[in-house]
């Protein structure tokens, strides 16, 4: 490989400033595919206006008004949607930073280096802030997501980051991440997936890397570890790595890749035995331990199959296959992808395959943009293309659960909500659906946008709610026609797994024992679906209310799913009353989908055991001042904790909620949580931004700042509409 220099044909470094000037940010809405533009001309600026949005979303002054003093419950939910609904986009969703995890930005910035795409002075600049900004307050390194301690996989990573942007190793910044880096033990200690982006930058040998060989894809469907089984986010990362593996493709050298050899290890470079180190990683990184099993399997990948078996024919037919895999995600998805994970992987699969021209290749580049975020602190890379109709269907949820849809102040709004839930629908399956092993999807609505294209059980059901709910209400138009619902229904009834819960993207096709074979250390709980509360209730109440509006309709399944969501649901509660959730934080998030359901039966706190357990729990955990707060920490040990900075407004909203809706007797408990929740209202109607509010795999924790007003919304209208004589 030629050494070259970062100038002969690498694009111009790009030139840091201090900071950019906020007040020309601008988010495009070209129907929720977000793209941040950095307006430096006067002219350009001025003709395109920054938003109310933008502003709320960049932390600048909103300017909007002072409202009248709730009195009632209902007077802050009202104050609350008129501040949220100056948020909705153009387009008629709600947007927002989706962050938390630390090691995304990270794929996308080195897919942009080693693909010689330029990276714009503001880009890089905001870059530069946010690592900056988010950078260990003691030890300036960074963890696997914004709360947690410094881990050599976010440190070395974001570390990366910052040189390819352009910061000096001698700033101080750099210096005290180095440290940190160093006393971690270097990169030598990173996580798996730590180890194979280096490697695809060149600054570690593929030896470090253990195997992904693309051939497991070779394994026919029968054999129990066939990837078809594993969660698709699994799936859809180990592929595009799985090639990128087996060729061993690097980045040809440049100056910055010669220098992060000398910055990111203890050990002189040119001495390090790659080979040796593959499982080399920082205790503080070891989240889920490599099993017996899978350190075997790669002994045997490594030390005999490699060497000896791998037969030129098994390491083609095996790279076809994936390639040709990868071409079936990126045409399911619109070139999007389904997470920013694999998405600069499979862009640089186009890369190295189709070359820098290809449309490809120029797709992936253009389409790695949209999971970009501009924020006061910084630019970071969101969780999801965006949460566009999980959001939009929750905020739609909150106004009519209020029973303020009927109301004609509310109803431009949730009318530009229905019309992009129509909009953004899943009208048809994938290409190739089975033999990319995918479950129908026609019917259900995504996450994000209807180009990512991935139906979700739980964003299918609260959009299908959203939208029989207003579509039932007089004067909201037929927009989704019967047949539309009856798809949407048919694809839910697919979620469900043989123990009668719900999972998030598919109906588990693994067994548990399959996580023997997690091989990404950082998090627990990835290899197959699991059962959910939140999704599995998501989808009885969907179900209970199409069949309450088409009784006729696939009654006996519909009936049938219903009755074993809902046992499961029993059978999950544990012995203090609570279930564990695995998207919100934690026992208070799945404690309230989880008593959503048991209504959804009939049953409540007075004729429930289950119900009272529940409600018992929740107000086991209430605070002196009324409210509640659930930490972070929980997901991560199974256990109730409570944040260190007290009573938090959306945990006390999902509380109050899940007690409503359990028909809990006593108002008292229940008026002092309101109260919480609306003493914390400013005076435009907005709520701040406290503790973060979701996780994912156990550990990782993720941003949902919508959740403040959709939540809180909610639990101030559903009260106001049980108790409408109650005052503040
Ligand atoms: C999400 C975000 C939304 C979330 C809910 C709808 C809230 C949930 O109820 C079902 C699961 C789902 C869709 C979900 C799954 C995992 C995601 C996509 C994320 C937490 C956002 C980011 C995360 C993804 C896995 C991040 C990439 C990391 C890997 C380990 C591949």
């Amino acid at each position: 490989k030629r050494a070259s220099d970062d100038s002969d044909n690498f694009p111009k470094r790009p030139k840091l400033e201090a900071k950019t000037d906020l007040t020309r940010w601008r988010v495009k809405d070209d129907d929720s595919r977000h793209t941040w533009h950095y307006l430096a001309d006067d002219k350009a600026a001025a003709e395109w206006p920054q938003s109310y949005a933008e502003k709320w979303f960049l932390n600048l002054p909103t300017g909007l008004p002072t409202l009248p003093k709730a009195e009632t419950p209902l007077e802050a939910a009202q104050n609350g949607l008129t501040f949220f609904e100056k948020l909705q986009m153009p387009s008629g969703h709600w947007a927002c930073e989706y962050g938390g995890p630390m090691f995304l930005l990270s794929g996308v910035v080195i897919a942009w280096y080693v693909t010689k795409t330029p990276i714009s002075d503001a880009y890089a600049t905001e870059i530069k802030n946010y690592l900056t900004a988010r950078a260990h307050p003691e030890d300036g390194g960074w963890g696997l997501h914004i709360e947690g301690e410094s881990t050599v996989f976010g440190t070395a990573m974001n570390y990366v980051v910052l040189r390819i942007v352009g910061v000096d190793p001698e700033d101080p910044v750099m210096i005290k991440a180095r440290g940190t880096l160093h006393k971690l033990g270097g990169a030598l200690n990173a996580p798996h997936w730590g180890k194979f982006w280096l490697a695809v930058l060149g600054v570690v040998d593929w030896d470090i890397v253990n195997p992904v060989p693309p051939e497991i894809w070779l394994l026919p469907d029968w054999v129990p570890i066939a990837p078809w089984r594993w969660w698709i986010h699994i799936r859809q990362v180990f592929l595009p790595m799985g090639y990128l593996y087996s060729k061993r493709w690097s980045c040809e050298e440049t100056d910055i890749t010669r220098a992060l050899k000398q910055e990111l290890f203890v050990q002189p470079h040119a001495e390090i035995i790659w080979a040796s180190h593959r499982n080399d990683i920082s205790a503080i990184d070891n989240y889920h331990p490599k099993s017996w099993l899978l350190n075997t399997i790669n002994w045997v990948l490594v030390n005999v199959y490699n060497p000896y078996l791998r037969f030129n024919f098994l390491k083609e037919r095996g790279e076809k296959w994936v390639s040709e895999l990868v071409d079936m995600e990126d045409a399911n998805t619109e070139y999007s992808c389904l997470a920013p994970v694999n998405a600069p992987m499979n862009t640089l699969v186009c890369y190295i395959r189709d070359g820098p021209d290809a449309y490809s290749t120029k797709r992936h580049i253009e389409r790695l943009e949209e999971y970009l975020w501009v924020k006061d602190e910084g630019l970071l890379c969101n969780g999801t293309n965006g949460v566009q109709c999980w959001d939009t269907s929750f905020a739609i949820l909150s106004v009519v659960e209020s029973g303020l849809h009927t109301d004609e102040r509310w109803k431009p709004m949730l009318l530009k909500g229905l019309e992009y839930l129509d909009r953004h629908q899943i009208r048809e399956n994938c290409k190739d659906q089975e033999k990319c092993y995918r479950q129908p999807r026609k019917g259900a609505w995504p996450f994000s946008n209807r180009d990512q294209g991935y139906g979700v059980s739980d964003c299918t059901s609260e959009a299908l709610k959203a939208v029989i709910l207003l579509q039932k209400t007089e004067g909201y138009p037929q927009l989704v026609d019967d047949q539309r619902i009856f798809d949407s229904v048919d694809t839910l009834l697919l979620y469900q797994n043989d123990n009668g819960a719900v999972s998030s993207y598919e109906a588990r096709r693994g067994d548990e024992l399959l996580e023997l074979l997690n091989a990404a250390e950082v998090f627990g709980r990835i290899m197959i679906e699991y059962d959910y509360p939140e999704c599995t209730t998501a989808c009885v109440q969907a179900l209970s209310l199409f069949h309450k509006h088409w009784p006729d309709y696939r009654t006996k399944d519909v009936k049938l799913f219903i009755r074993r969501a809902t046992n499961w649901i029993r059978t999950n509660q544990k012995y203090d009353g609570s279930w564990y959730g695995s998207w919100g934080i934690c026992f208070t998030y799945a404690s309230m989908f989880a008593l959503q359901s048991m209504k959804a039966v009939g049953e409540t706190y007075s004729n429930s055991q289950i119900s009272r357990a529940g409600c018992d729990f929740l107000i086991s955990k209430q605070r002196e001042d009324g409210g509640w707060s659930e930490s972070y920490r929980a997901c991560e040990t199974m256990k109730y904790s409570e944040h260190e900075s007290g009573s938090l407004v959306v945990q006390t909203a999902w509380a109050l909620i899940g007690l409503l809706v359990a028909e809990y007797p006593d108002v008292e408990p229940i008026k002092k949580g309101i109260r919480l929740i609306a003493s914390r209202q400013q005076e435009n109607g907005e709520w701040l931004q406290e503790a973060i509010e979701g996780v994912f795999n156990k550990s990782c924790m993720i941003s949902y700042p919508n959740y403040k007003f959709t939540f809180t919304i909610k639990a101030l209208g559903m009260f106001a509409k049980r108790y409408p004589d109650e005052k503040l």
